[in-house]
């Protein structure tokens, strides 16, 4: 810590204008926000000291919300020429190297300011210092700002609001000498790991990692090497589906076994497990944290327990699943269901889109299909399944909440299917003679969007849709297609489900058309285990963070291992308005020091527990 920073007794015990002025320059020219902060004092951590900032600012309304805006600089703008900007930023700007745009670059900047105010009548904010404080490349802050540009006032004037709380977050950090060392630890993994992707992807800086491909395989690799010798965890194996399974084990000095410190007691069934982790494949092109999150959090933790030579009462096994995303290949849930004893051996003749089957894909990668049988948990050894995952969702976001608690997975079925009419001439086939696939399917994607639409909670996607060889001047005679329906029972999905396959049916009927569909998944709906969703909210109220419970619309491990033991997950929010399966998934390394600390102090807890 810094001699100079400032503590939490401090704040606590300041008197209100002391308070205020030990927050000075937190919020640009508003020290008003730190003065209504006052009378929420005391404060049980940084993190809620930032809320309560946040939450002034929230209740102060939309004229307030404008005037903080407004009291902001422009980036690289007219008060950095004339040497106006606070110092706090100008050490922003600086770090982002703004002060030295070449002529084009501010000239650019300066009619992106211009069109910017233009549009919505205040200052384009960005915290500049970035998701992980170092401070934004220059080009990335100028590809952020087009891109904002083209957003909703009502989306801009709350990101602008979430830009200037993580300004004031980073300042706040520098004041208390706070450095979240550990999410900076999970950040930077996840940086390092998403220099491996699929060739076409890579080339295009795009992060794409489908099951066993060379980049899959050195993800597997750099896994078991972090764990193997950055954390400390006792055994280290890739499994025969591709899993990265680590094992800490526990401390057992009193067992009657004669166990020593650090030994797989559990090999003589002696004592439960806790197991947690979630998948290291990823979606074309998609983001660097979906699953990977899930797997470097409980990672560092047992690097932190290792480095405290700390055992705890029950061994702690972290895996990497090896796939959950089901792009490769149709079967999806390939790592968790494995360990569920639920990999379906007809899966391995299933063929990518080069032909390589399953099988040999596995065979090249040195696996051996044989072994997966043996994979399979035997549950009763487990004290449950938990896992991390950012929300891949807007909520939290907009609630400027760092962390939430899965209530339950929604539970989904995916088909994929491909409708079959006659390929002719677009030039003289009459448009009452055809059999076009193609207006075939896009009737469906309508019927799906309308009929989802029209219920709760309920979406459905169809997400692939392809003339396979389909030419400019040729009226399609095929058109294969994927459709995705998820729900938060299995009553409402199955319901929806089978409206889509009635729909198709008939639209082929109607144009002499037909098709073939094969469901390639099914995944129940899972309820988070009471008592692990209870320790959930006790470790994240530790964190004087306020409870958030919310369903999760994404897939998860969690809802496969759902089907063999109790579970329950932690959701971390997302940048840009939470988006995800896009590079544009971004999370900060304040916000993921939380959710370490909260896997931390559910630990902690669970090992005071009565056994
Ligand atoms: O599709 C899903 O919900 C997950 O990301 N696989
Ligand atoms: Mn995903
Ligand atoms: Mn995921």
């Amino acid at each position: 810590m810094g001699m100079n920073a400032i503590t939490l007794e401090q704040v606590n015990s300041a008197s209100p204008a002391d308070f205020a002025s030990l927050l000075d320059g937190t919020y640009e020219h508003s020290p008003w926000i730190a003065e209504l902060a006052a009378a929420q004092r005391p404060f049980a951590s940084l993190a809620q000291l930032k809320l309560a900032l946040v939450e002034v600012v929230r209740a102060a309304g939309r004229d307030a919300q404008l005037r903080l805006i407004r009291a902001h600089p422009e980036l690289a703008g007219k008060a950095m020429v004339t040497k106006t900007l606070t110092k706090e930023s100008t050490n922003e700007q600086g770090k982002a190297g703004l002060i030295d745009c070449t002529p084009a670059e501010y000239a650019h900047i300066q009619r992106l300011n211009a069109d910017y105010h233009a549009k919505f009548g205040f200052p384009f904010l960005l915290a500049v210092r970035g998701p992980r404080s170092l401070g934004l490349a220059k080009a990335e802050i100028i590809a952020t700002f087009e891109r904002r540009l083209a957003n909703h006032p009502d989306f801009e004037l709350a990101e602008c609001l979430r830009n200037i709380h993580r300004i004031a977050e980073i300042r706040l950090n520098d004041k208390f000498g706070h450095e979240p060392v550990l999410g900076n630890a999970v950040w930077d993994w996840a940086e390092q790991l998403a220099a491996h992707s699929d060739a076409g992807y890579a080339e295009r800086g795009e992060l794409t990692v489908t099951y066993l491909t060379d980049a899959h395989r050195a993800c597997a690799q750099q896994l078991a090497s972090w764990m193997r010798n950055e954390c400390g965890f006792d055994d280290v194996v890739i499994d025969a589906v591709g899993n990265v399974v680590g094992t800490y084990y526990s401390d057992h000095h009193d067992d009657p076994h004669g166990h020593h410190h650090g030994t797989d007691a559990q090999a003589d069934g002696v004592e439960k497990r806790l197991l947690t982790g979630s998948h290291y494949d990823t979606v074309r092109n998609g983001g660097k944290y979906d699953g990977r999150l899930g797997i470097l959090v409980p990672m560092v933790c047992v690097r932190e327990l290792h480095r405290q030579s700390r055992r705890l009462p029950f061994a702690l096994e972290v895996i990497g699943f090896a796939e959950e995303e089901g792009q490769r290949y149709k079967a999806a849930f390939l790592g968790s269901g494995a360990l569920t004893g639920h990999f379906d051996p007809a899966w391995l003749t299933q063929q990518d889109a080069a032909g390589l089957t399953m099988r040999d894909a596995m065979l090249h990668a040195g696996l051996c299909p044989d072994d997966i049988p043996g994979l399979q948990r035997d549950a009763s050894r487990y004290l449950g399944f938990v896992e991390v995952h950012i929300e891949q969702g807007p909520v939290l976001n907009e609630m400027n909440l760092p962390l939430g608690i899965v209530t339950s997975i929604n539970g989904s079925v995916r088909y994929v299917g491909e409708i079959i009419g006659m390929a002719s001439h677009a030039g003289t086939t009459p448009m009452d003679r055809r059999r076009d696939a193609a207006t075939a399917a896009a009737e469906l994607a309508l019927y799906v969007e309308k009929r989802a639409g029209s219920v709760t909670h309920l979406v459905a996607t169809v997400g692939m849709l392809e003339v396979p060889s389909g030419s400019i001047n040729v009226v399609p005679g095929r058109c294969k297609f994927s459709i995705d329906v998820r729900a938060t029972t299995d009553a409402v999905r199955d319901a929806c489900a089978d409206d889509i396959r009635a729909e198709l049916h008939a639209l082929c009927e109607r144009r002499g058309l037909h098709f073939r569909l094969e469901e390639t998944m099914r995944a129940a709906a899972a309820p988070s285990a009471a008592a692990w969703q209870r320790r959930w909210e006790r470790a994240v109220s530790a964190l004087g963070l306020p409870l958030h419970t919310m369903p999760s619309g994404a897939g998860h491990d969690a809802m496969k291992m759902h089907e063999v033991m109790p579970q329950a997950m932690l959701f971390m929010r997302g940048l840009n308005a939470g988006i995800s399966h896009n590079p544009l998934e971004a999370i900060t390394n304040d916000d993921t020091e939380l959710c370490v600390r909260a896997f931390q102090t559910l630990l902690d807890q669970l090992a005071t527990e009565p056994s």
